[in-house]
């Protein structure tokens, strides 16, 4: 197995670009991939100030560290979510990366700024945890960028989890989503940009990216994830990757060229959404479509809720 480029021993053989690579071209096509996406989606501009979404998963830190890399004023925000030893091993992971990196991290701890976590979010909600979760960080990340004067929100979504939600979307219709599954949001009425620079790069990869990088990455899957049908559709993708290389990309490339605009045009909803009028929450001061936002109705609710032991593995 030969680098294409350089001829030399491979590391790595990429089926969808029919393709094996050495580390360093391996590590330059990453790059490329990523300085494509940008390009191509017209993300943000050279000297964008940027906020990293970083959870010490391989996909957050693979593009904190590409997009430094690639010159771009990076700095981090994690979310310490209090989701057990997950919440504890992946805080340490993301210090140890930035540290010894010598990269700005800012760090937001549910339980010490709210005084909740999501597990006990969950139970006093009567919701799943990704929910009370989901809207605490889109809620953080939101007014961090906005507070902090960045041009957008990075998050490490890679191709599989785009066509994974993309198959969720499609196999039900969801027709107001796929109006607005792009992988940039502008940024609108108090909300910041948010931009996906990896979604030219498939999970393997990003393994490998972070190997290669000697990037130490937290391996263990958010316990709360167990059941969720999102993997289910990453795995279902992955059977037909396996047996036709490229599905995957021409799926979700092909949606983005031929079918997302037409759900655009045709989804009174979704522009209605961009349309409602937002007033200013009178807790935080955020955007608010009623007198308090969902994140602080969210800690009022929860805030001082006697704190649950986390729900394990497979139970949820
Ligand atoms: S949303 Fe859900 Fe993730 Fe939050 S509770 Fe875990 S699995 S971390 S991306
Ligand atoms: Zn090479
Ligand atoms: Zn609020």
């Amino acid at each position: 197995m030969k680098c294409r480029v350089c001829r030399e021993p491979a590391v790595i053989d990429i089926r969808r670009h029919n393709a094996n690579f050495c580390s360093e071209h391996f590590l330059r096509l990453c790059r490329d991939q990523v300085a494509r996406a940008i390009k191509d989606f017209e993300m943000f501009e050279p000297g964008a100030r940027l906020l990293v979404a970083v959870s010490g998963g391989k996909d957050s830190l693979a593009v904190w560290d590409i997009l430094r890399e690639l010159g771009y004023d990076a700095d981090g925000l994690y979310i310490g979510l209090g989701i057990g030893e997950y919440s504890d091993e992946s805080g340490r992971t993301t210090r140890a990366f930035a540290e010894q990196r010598g990269w700005p991290l800012q760090i937001i701890d549910l339980r010490e700024a709210y005084d909740y976590d999501v597990p006990t979010a969950a139970k006093v909600t009567k919701r799943v945890p990704c929910s009370a979760c989901g809207l605490s960080k889109r809620h953080l990340f939101d007014q961090a960028a906005v507070e902090g004067g960045y041009d957008a929100v990075v998050t490490g979504h890679n191709l599989d989890d785009e066509a994974a939600v993309l198959f969720g979307n499609t196999l039900r219709w969801q027709t107001d989503y796929l109006a607005r599954q792009l992988p940039v949001l502008p940024a609108r009425s108090g909300f910041p940009r948010k931009v996906k620079p990896l979604v030219r790069l498939g999970e393997r990869e990003m393994v490998a990216y972070c190997v290669l990088r000697g990037i130490d990455y937290i391996v263990e899957e958010c316990p709360m994830a167990a059941g969720n049908k999102h993997l289910g559709y990453k795995e279902a993708l992955n059977a037909i990757e396996a047996q036709s290389p490229g599905s995957k990309q021409a799926f979700y490339f092909g949606f983005l060229d031929r079918a997302q605009a037409h759900f655009a045009a045709a989804a009174p909803t979704a522009e209605r959404s961009d349309a409602v009028e937002l007033t200013t929450c009178s807790s935080c001061g955020g955007p608010s479509s009623g007198e308090i936002c969902a994140f602080c109705f969210l800690v009022r609710r929860t805030a001082g809720a006697q704190p649950v032991a986390l729900t394990v593995k497979g139970s949820s």
